[in-house]
């Protein structure tokens, strides 16, 4: 007799930063969301599925929590983090190595009881005084807000496979829900925008990541070349010099880094034209962000 199929939707909430994006991609084996050492990368909800034999987990990775800024982008932001929190199987709460705060407990606390929490400790590679770390879980043990406690380091690659096996020890029984050759839910329009928004965060400085997004106007294939005309929006003309750079230098290296990024992530010759344009304060435009890609009905 066939072992009887397990699935469910795992998702991966936390404040922003604490690695959750880079978990994913762990997890599944590859690059399917961007990272950065900079907060606020993620601004989507996605699904990475994985499917090992008879257990199929889709996990949903989520923008992080975050407080300070109060842009209509940073309300969706967190709008779609907490609209994650729920209807799910399975949380996975990741934390900066120690850093729990009272916001993450209300957070917490504010997840149905019927959804097993699993406290992830992320980057304990970076834990300077591992000493603090038993004590820090028996404490958070107390209040028996979570299944497990688990300890590891996304990027390292430490705990993650026994993460995995606990995870598939929770799911409920069920039929698959996507073919178990099907790793994402992402398009690969939307793949190549978030990869020329990744080379952008990683070559700006602290402030303007946060004031572009990009927008793909054109994605088709010609002749075995896959054609995507982009656009990067920023907010005043300002940044658009700055993203530009000195004779085109910077916008110059964005590009070729997101052409060969995405002739490996596409396995296809790539012909990559970016434009930059200003669109005034779009990220604190409540009326625009559905048309930017924000909607949170969707
Ligand atoms: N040392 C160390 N760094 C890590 C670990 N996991 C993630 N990082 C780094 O932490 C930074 C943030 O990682 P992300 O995966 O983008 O974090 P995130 O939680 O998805 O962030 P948002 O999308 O902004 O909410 C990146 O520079 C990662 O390389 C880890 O286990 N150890
Ligand atoms: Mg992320």
């Amino acid at each position: 007799m066939n072992p009887k199929t397990k699935s469910g939707y795992v998702s991966i909430v936390g404040k922003t930063n604490a690695g959750k994006s880079t978990l994913l991609n762990n997890i599944l084996g590859q690059k399917i969301a961007i990272t950065s050492r900079k907060p606020q990368t993620t601004r989507h909800r996605f699904l990475g599925i994985r499917t090992d034999n008879e257990n199929q987990i889709i996990f949903v990775d989520t923008p992080g929590f975050h407080s300070g800024q109060k842009r209509a982008l940073n309300r969706y932001m967190n709008k779609v983090a907490s609209n994650a929190m729920r209807g799910v199987d399975i949380v996975l709460y990741v934390l900066d190595k120690l850093n729990w705060s009272e916001d993450d407990l209300s957070r917490v606390q504010s997840i149905s009881k019927e959804t097993s929490i699993i406290l992830i400790i992320n980057k304990v590679d970076k834990l300077e005084d591992k000493g603090s770390l038993l004590p820090f879980i028996d404490d958070l043990s107390k209040d028996n807000l979570f299944r497990h406690i688990v300890p590891i380091s996304a990027l390292k690659d430490i705990g993650v496979e026994n993460l995995v096996r606990l995870i598939h020890e929770q799911l409920p029984e069920g039929g698959h829900l996507y073919p178990e050759d099907q790793v994402t839910d992402i398009s690969e329009k939307f793949l190549a925008s978030e990869i020329v928004r990744e080379n952008c965060i990683n070559r700006l400085g602290d402030e303007l990541p946060y004031r572009i997004t990009v927008s793909i106007e054109r994605f088709n294939q010609l002749k075995g070349i896959i054609h995507i005309d982009s656009v990067i929006y920023v907010e005043k003309q300002s940044q658009k010099g700055m993203l530009i750079g000195q004779s085109g230098s910077m916008l110059k290296s964005i590009g070729t880094a997101s052409r060969k990024e995405l002739e490996k992530l596409l396995d296809s010759k790539v012909m990559l034209k970016t434009w930059i344009k200003v669109k005034n304060n779009w990220s604190d435009n409540e009326s625009l962000l559905p048309s930017m890609g924000y909607d949170i009905d969707k």
